[in-house]
């Protein structure tokens, strides 16, 4: 079984019914070429000064994150062009329809550099909504979508280079604990510019780099409901002079905001002002 691939504009609501279905859909174009051509640039300069393998100590991340693979994140410190990424209609169409039902906003989970290098073997398969388990874990197999993922790519992905892999229909599976096994996983082969947009409850994982040279150029963008910590510190990651440019639904996806659970938008930052926090000019202290 191959992953469905759509054109961009085509209609949402057949693209949510095949992501519905299988769990994984890819849609050609999704980001254009000029933010994905930044993001090559951006991404392979910093990728320059950046050593292969995971920054954890922990045996678990070293195996999940590959000895062979380059991956960082505050990807808005290296080009604009993310921001722009960030505010992408398709993407976020698809994002308020699995995600908001759950929640009255969500925000980015991590933004982050993958470049799987040669010989890497293939990445765990495993879902992306295990960064929560206490939420989906009691709740399986009618766990609510808690985070959308996107594998973005920089470059022409086939199987050879390690297109991430998708188990098709996993997402539905009743025993949660039925294993995943390679031979089930489908390579998302696409274009450049073209992302895998898939459901936290997916199995999926990087696929195995056979290339003996060439370095897998793909990033990955995730969203993930307003009350669930994000695993990238956004807030932290962005000057508020830099973030005071950006549009208001950029801040608040980079946690410029609160959270709102209800349909009264504030536009609030936290508890620093409570009724009109500016983000053009910050609240002076003392
Ligand atoms: O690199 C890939 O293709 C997928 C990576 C991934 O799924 C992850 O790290 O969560
Ligand atoms: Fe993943």
């Amino acid at each position: 079984m191959e992953l469905v691939t759509f054109e961009r504009d085509t209609p949402l609501d057949e693209m949510l019914a095949v992501l519905q279905r299988d769990g994984g859909i890819i849609i050609r174009d999704l980001f254009s070429a000029d933010s994905v051509n930044a993001m090559h640039s951006a991404i392979s300069q910093q990728a320059q000064r950046t050593t292969p393998g995971s920054k954890s100590e922990r045996d678990f991340w070293r195996v999940f994150h590959g000895a062979n693979t380059i991956r960082f994140t505050s990807l808005g410190l290296l080009s604009p062009a993310y921001f722009d990424m960030l505010e992408n209609d398709t993407f976020s169409a698809i994002a308020d329809a699995v995600l908001l039902p759950q929640c009255g906003a969500y925000w980015v989970n991590t933004g982050q550099a993958m470049l799987i290098g040669p010989g890497e073997p293939a990445q765990m398969l495993h879902r992306d909504c295990g960064n929560w388990g206490e939420v989906f874990k009691p709740l399986w197999p009618n766990a609510p979508e808690i985070t959308l993922s996107t594998m973005i790519a920089l470059e022409d992905l086939d199987e050879e280079l390690g297109a991430t892999r998708v188990i098709p229909g996993s997402h539905l599976w009743q025993d949660i604990d039925r294993p995943a096994r390679p031979e089930e996983s489908v390579a998302a082969t696409m274009s450049a510019g073209s992302g895998l947009v898939y459901s936290g409850k997916v199995f999926h994982g990087g696929g195995a780099n056979r290339t003996s040279d060439r370095w897998r150029m793909a990033m990955h963008l995730s969203f993930v409901v307003g009350w669930l910590t994000p695993e990238e510190a956004n807030a932290l990651e962005y000057p508020t002079e830099l973030v005071a440019n950006l549009s208001p639904r950029v801040q608040a996806l980079l946690g410029f905001a609160s959270y709102d659970p209800g349909a009264h938008r504030s536009g609030r930052l936290w508890t620093r002002d409570f009724d009109a926090w500016k983000i053009s000019s910050p609240p002076q202290r003392g």
